[in-house]
């Protein structure tokens, strides 16, 4: 009795030790899971570890070549494809009893990894589980020895809270290369965001080649002076911290196609946005026949919201139709987005042929006729089976019957358009404008003001309190903005984007229920590692308590 005593004392300390250690530590998923059993041990990757696809699916093949290929990189191990093998094997099946497309079930034991999901998207998540898990040389991109290639022993049940999760960026204010787009996908990638929403053409740049208008580039792509340094009113900025000179430059479709396909493989959605009728300078530059004056016009060189925007003349609808038609071409996203923020109206009061037109259609003013305007494209973007998405002000004059809108002038918007039954994003800038500052340093580079720090992107909630239940449905999920006007290089991209989009992960992810900020900080000091790892230049003042 007695030792068969000794040997349970014994089990149990064990048993003790392996959990002693807290979950964030040895668990550090981000976003956190629905469910997570921890168990004892861990299954080791090694030289003769095996793959096993329980499905012929291409889709599949892809969210695991993912897996295979990071552990390629930086343990050397190119792990085959089994048959049936019952131990040191990493088994993925696609389960179509499941119910959510991104939901997943992990079961970590130390023979078998053990991995199923409704669909490869799910199966793509999972393998981002695991990644976590794994220690953050994983991320190598050349051999690195003397690691352990473990994976802690767990059950894990996971489901996303909502299906929309993005993050934007704009490319117009200053441009960004695209081997940076691609780190930028990747690391969204790594915390289980779906979208990327990319920001193509605005008064101060036209981003995207389209052959049929060459002058939107050639013209439209490059400005006068870089804007750093000066604000719409003119007043210099001190601040050069960042400065250098990427406001020149575009996309060629072939770049376009290649970073949509590395997004794919990522199970990442990039939506393309074209915005009209404002914010459109770059375009009028370049063919000012499209704007009611006729010009000429400069693309800007200040930020802010520009008088002169997309005149509503045929040839105007025409041009945007054929610019539409090569952009949805290039991107399979069933959303576009059309932007529809920021248009004065001072250029159509002033214009004859808006007035006319005006009357014309028995509109009551020009908000209408900005109304008029977006539901004219929505027709001809849902004609090719996609949907639109515009800023909350495409809720003035009346949305577009199809329009998804997304709200960035806070949450109003969006409760506007739930109301109505219209699907919503949620972007407030209070809470997802990660151009805004996010401590109270003096030494933050310089911003467009506000102030929002990583705990308060965390503490938001996008269904707002005065939705009904079915009301709520509408929310589809919510977005994580950069806007660049101050933002000139890659390194301060990422210093503004991580954490704070890191955080936004969990609030779009995980349950709200489990939530909570101490808990999150303590995984992501873990997850910085493996920043650190991928040289990502991320903000580190929450690693250190300073506000
Ligand atoms: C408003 S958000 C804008 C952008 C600016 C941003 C700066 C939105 C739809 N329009 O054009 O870059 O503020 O925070």
């Amino acid at each position: 009795i007695n030792s068969k005593l000794l040997l349970l004392f014994g089990y149990l300390l064990l048993n003790f030790s392996a959990v002693a250690q807290t979950n964030a530590d040895r668990y550090p998923i981000i976003p956190l899971p629905q469910t997570l059993i921890a168990k004892k041990g861990e299954f080791v990757i090694n030289a003769s570890t095996k793959i096993v696809l329980n499905n012929k699916d291409e889709q599949l093949k892809k969210a695991v070549d993912f897996l295979v290929g990071l552990v390629k990189n930086s343990t050397g191990y190119q792990l085959e494809l089994g048959g049936n093998v019952p131990k040191n094997a990493l088994v993925f099946t696609l389960d179509p009893g499941m119910k959510n497309e991104e939901e997943y079930r992990i079961s970590i034991s130390k023979s078998i990894v053990d991995v199923r999901a409704k669909t490869a998207a799910g199966i793509f998540r999972a393998v981002q589980t695991l990644r976590q898990l794994l220690p953050p040389q994983i991320e190598e991109k050349q051999q690195v020895s003397s690691v352990k290639w473990s994976i802690p022993c767990a059950v894990i049940q996971d489901v996303p809270r909502f299906d929309y999760r993005g993050v934007h960026l704009d490319v117009c204010r200053h441009t960004f290369p695209v081997e940076f787009i691609k780190k930028y996908i990747d690391l969204l990638a790594l915390f289980k965001f779906n979208t990327f929403h990319w920001h193509l053409t605005d008064d101060q740049g036209w981003r995207i080649e389209i052959k049929k208008y060459p002058k939107l580039t050639s013209m439209g792509s490059w400005r006068k002076e870089t804007a750093v340094g000066k604000t719409t009113t003119g007043t210099p900025i001190m601040d050069r911290k960042y400065d250098c000179n990427t406001y020149e430059g575009f996309y060629t479709q072939e770049e376009v196609k290649e970073i949509v396909k590395y997004a794919q493989d990522r199970f990442i959605n990039v939506i393309p946005e074209i915005e009209m009728p404002g914010h459109a300078l770059a375009a009028l530059t370049a063919y000012p026949e499209l704007g009611c004056t006729q010009g000429p016009y400069e693309v800007a060189t200040r930020w802010g919201v520009f008088n002169d925007v997309f005149c509503p003349r045929d040839t105007t609808f025409k041009f945007l139709e054929n610019v539409l038609t090569e952009v949805m071409d290039l991107f399979p996203s069933k959303y576009i987005h059309i932007g529809g923020d920021e248009c004065p109206k001072l250029r159509w009061k002033n214009c004859y042929h808006c007035q006319t037109l005006i009357k014309e259609k028995g509109l009551k003013d020009e908000h209408e006729l900005q109304s008029y305007f977006i539901q004219r494209m929505e027709k001809f973007i849902n004609s090719k089976g996609r949907r639109i998405i515009g800023w909350d002000e495409i809720l003035e004059g009346g949305l577009a019957p199809d329009a998804t809108v997304m709200s960035w002038r806070g949450i109003e918007g969006g409760i506007a358009a739930a109301k109505q039954h219209h699907d919503v994003i949620m972007t407030p800038g209070g809470f997802c404008y990660l151009d805004h500052y996010q401590s109270k340093s003096e030494n933050e580079p310089l911003a467009i003001g506000g102030f929002i720090p990583v705990e308060k992107v965390y503490s938001y909630d996008p269904v707002p309190d005065s939705l009904t239940p079915e009301e709520a449905n509408y929310i589809k999920g919510a977005q994580a903005n950069l806007w660049t006007e101050y933002i000139t290089t890659p390194e301060h991209a990422e210093y503004m984007v991580f954490p704070r989009a890191i955080a936004l992960a969990e609030v779009v992810w995980s349950s709200k229920n489990k939530k909570n900020y101490n808990d999150f900080l303590a995984r992501f000091k873990k997850q910085a590692l493996r920043l650190d790892e991928l040289k990502v230049n991320y903000a580190k003042h929450i690693l250190s308590g300073d506000k």
